[in-house]
């Protein structure tokens, strides 16, 4: 296939269209994929994720442009930016403003920035968003950042397809930590406040951190840093390399404060899941997962086709009605008569 080509010698437009294909979940996106599956399973996906205006986009925006243009002179990397809005419909405000955010990075041939909202697909936002993910990782973008807005269900089964999973917050969103409200903590690698030059940050990283505290019963604590990667100026650790405790970062990414030290934990954080082979262990997992989503869905759908709305609707009712519980509502909605 052309497109397939055109997209692993890095043409930007073949992997336009054929990004829209997956996200259509047309015939041509999904014989995309299969070819260039074997391809992928490169990249360092890192997923960003925090309640609307934390300030993820500026970081992404920041964290790409030193990916780009390492400090310390080691190869620059091809950096694939995906930002998913699971809650608007697909208007063209969020891609622009997100434009605007990240305009620092256009024009450059190593950055690859799409935006994507809410489908009907099959498997769900996390499976096409982990769809793209592939098409970018295929497309040979070594580091892809996948930015989520808000912090729900959805938000928690992208970042699950993340390497790393940044989660931001920012002071003065209110007295709760919207990570915590949400249940968000316990995904993040790194946490990050952002908008340290507002107000109010101490008390937000130090509500983080008695969370974290409370979180490892082994008695370890946030907040430090670990054994960093050889190629990086980053400073070298004397934590167990075998743990990784979550580190607490201050960042003003509109002042671009904070944010070399943040890139040398993601670094770090990278070096730990290759030093544990706990990359390999979450890549296997997120492939089980998807397995499993898509079997799901597929199965419901067949099932679906095959049973008539009304015997599901009227069973329902009676159900409803306590007529029957819901192990036999189950055992009638699988009789055999209704799948022809
Ligand atoms: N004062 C201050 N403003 C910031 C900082 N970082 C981002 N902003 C501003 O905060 C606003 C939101 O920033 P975004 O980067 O779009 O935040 P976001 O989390 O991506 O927002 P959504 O994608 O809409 O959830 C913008 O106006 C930014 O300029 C910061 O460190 N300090
Ligand atoms: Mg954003």
């Amino acid at each position: 296939m052309q497109l397939v080509e055109g997209v692993l010698k890095g043409n930007r437009l073949a992997l336009s269209r054929l990004i829209t294909g997956v996200e259509n979940d047309t015939p041509e996106g999904r014989d995309a994929l299969d070819q260039l599956f074997p391809y992928t399973g490169k990249a360092h996906l890192i997923g960003v994720t925090g309640a609307p205006g934390t300030g993820k986009s500026s970081l992404v925006n920041q964290l790409a442009g030193l990916y780009r243009h390492p400090v310390d002179g080691s190869p620059a990397l091809r950096v694939g930016i995906v930002a998913v809005d699971p809650t608007s419909p697909f208007t063209g405000g969020a891609i622009l403003g997100d434009r605007v955010r990240m305009r620092d990075l256009t024009g450059d041939p190593g950055v690859f920035i799409r935006s994507m909202a809410t489908r009907g697909a099959l498997g769900g936002l996390a499976y096409q968003t982990s769809a793209v993910a592939q098409l970018l990782d295929a497309a040979g973008f070594e580091v892809i950042f996948i930015e989520t807005v808000g912090a729900g269900q959805s938000e928690v089964e992208i970042a699950r397809l993340a390497h790393t999973t940044l989660v931001v917050e920012a002071p003065g969103l209110g007295d709760d930590i919207q990570a915590i409200k949400a249940g968000i903590l316990e995904i993040a690698d790194i946490l990050v406040v952002n908008k340290a030059d507002h107000p109010g940050v101490e008390n937000t990283v130090r509500a983080l951190q008695s969370m974290l505290n409370l979180g490892f019963s082994d008695g370890r604590s946030s907040g430090k840093h670990l054994l960093s990667s050889q190629k990086t100026d980053c400073p070298e650790a004397d934590a167990d390399p075998e743990l990784w405790t979550p580190p607490i970062h201050q960042t003003a990414a509109i002042h671009k404060t904070g944010i070399e030290d943040l890139f040398c934990s993601l670094q770090e954080h990278k070096a730990y899941l290759e030093r544990t082979q706990e990359w390999e262990r979450r890549g296997k997992a997120r492939l089980r997962r998807e397995l499993d989503e898509l079997l799901q869905a597929t199965l419901l759908r067949r099932w679906q086709s095959r049973t008539p709305e009304a015997i599901y609707q009227a069973t329902l009712e009676r159900l409803e009605r306590r007529e029957l519980s819901p192990y036999r509502a189950l055992e009638y909605l699988m009789k055999s008569e209704w799948i022809s």
